[in-house]
């Protein structure tokens, strides 16, 4: 488990550096995110890994706590095919402990436009002591395609229960630049 972790806060500094350089695809790519909400569920930046058999997505954070009190979950939305506008698929969780996860098929980024569940192999881990939630998908799940983008949205509830912070990475329902296989 540390040694996944570590792995990944690796490959996130190395993509971070790399991105200045890089084409506009490539087999991965880090996004970072200000410091901008006035909650620990704060995303700070997106990794995305397009490898052999799977995608993964590793978003970093302020300060990520077990708590239900925090009710911090967030979105990852997946575009796979550039013909079929806005994404086509969204990974859904909650970072709290006793959350659970869930892979669907959409037909853009509105909730009510989530559809059924895609029935392939993901999983999504949280790490705590790096602030961070890695979401592994099957290429198989999401039609093996040649390119992928995302966006990200987060949100927590204070702890006064009295409203939603919310956090999208960068402007809201804006992809990242297409990672390639
Ligand atoms: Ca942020
Ligand atoms: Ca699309």
């Amino acid at each position: 488990m540390r040694t996944t972790i570590l792995g990944a806060a690796t490959l996130a500094l190395a993509s971070l550096t790399l991105t200045h350089l890089a084409p506009a695809t490539a087999d991965a790519i880090g996004v970072t995110d200000p410091r901008d909400l006035d909650h620990g569920v704060d995303l700070r930046s997106v990794v995305v890994a397009h490898n052999a058999d799977n995608v993964v997505v590793t978003t970093t954070h302020t300060n990520l706590r077990p708590s239900w009190r925090t009710g911090s979950g967030g979105a990852v939305f997946l575009d796979t095919d550039e013909t079929d506008p806005g994404p086509e698929y969204v990974f859904a969780g909650g970072y709290f402990d006793g959350t659970d996860y869930q892979l669907l098929h959409t037909e853009g980024f509105a909730t009510s436009s989530w559809g059924q569940p895609v029935e392939g192999s993901y999983r999504m881990r949280i790490g705590y002591d790096r602030d961070q939630v890695r979401m592994r998908i099957s290429r198989d799940a999401i039609g093996s395609p040649a390119q992928v983008r995302v966006a990200v949205r987060v949100a927590g509830t204070y702890p006064d229960g009295s409203s939603t912070a919310k956090d999208w990475l960068g402007e809201p329902r804006s992809l990242t630049e297409w990672v390639a296989q």
